[in-house]
């Protein structure tokens, strides 16, 4: 049995709820609450698991593995044969840098802990906060914009979703939690649209988890 340790807001485990729909894999959900009890991601039974503090977590029998993009990778070799990417090398070259512009370069830097450090350290306050989440978001999704008129078709890399769009679609969400202004970005938008159509994008929503609240 597969367990996914996630939280309902969490874009990295947003990526890994979707990709396990897409592969139609049944799996168990366990809620790690990242403010609650001073973020359960600190306690101790959570870091036996995963020392990075961080969720989410998968489990699949013996195997214990953490950072989003590894686990999808994983999954989809293990029971997905490759669909999550493509079987061509260029392709799934262009699929990987662009969920890594999205999961390296644009995630971290608007990750809790980061923020939260923001608060303690140079005293932001939440506005200072949203403005620092949104500059990072526009000058990734500047970049995304222009790279995906190389590649787009219906999704990220042509006509079916991939490792891409599950990236991309947390990070739209975490986009309009925090009130980016979007019309630059249509063909963000566009593909947005397509994957939150698809049932296994849709059931991954946050608000549609078990622990949202
Ligand atoms: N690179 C990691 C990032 C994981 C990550 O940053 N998770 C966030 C939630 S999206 C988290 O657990 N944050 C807790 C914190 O910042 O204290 C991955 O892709 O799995």
């Amino acid at each position: 049995m597969i367990t996914l340790y996630g939280y309902w807001r969490s874009s990295a485990a947003y990526r890994v709820r979707i990709a396990l729909n897409l592969l139609g894999l049944e799996h168990k959900h366990h809620s790690v609450h990242l403010v609650q009890d001073g973020g359960q991601q600190h306690h101790d039974d959570y870091v036996t698991l995963n020392p990075t503090h961080l969720v989410p977590t998968l489990i699949d029998d013996e195997l214990i593995l953490s950072q989003s993009l590894a686990i999808i990778e994983y999954l989809d070799e293990k029971y997905g044969s490759h669909q999550l990417l493509s079987s061509s090398l260029e392709k799934r070259a262009q699929i990987r840098a662009l969920a890594q512009d999205i999961a390296c370069d644009i995630h971290p830097l608007n990750n809790l802990r980061v923020v939260q450090h923001l608060g303690h350290q140079a005293e932001f306050n939440a506005n200072d906060k949203a403005q620092w989440m949104n500059h990072w978001m526009g000058v990734g999704f500047k970049a995304l914009e222009s790279k995906l008129q190389q590649t787009a078709g219906q999704f990220c890399v042509g006509d079916k979703p991939t490792l891409a769009d599950i990236c991309l679609i947390p990070q739209m969400y975490n986009a309009r939690r925090f009130s980016l202004d979007l019309s630059a970005f249509p063909t963000l938008e566009r593909i947005e649209k397509n994957c939150l159509a698809l049932s296994a994008f849709d059931l991954a929503v946050p608000e549609n988890q078990a622990d949202a609240s």
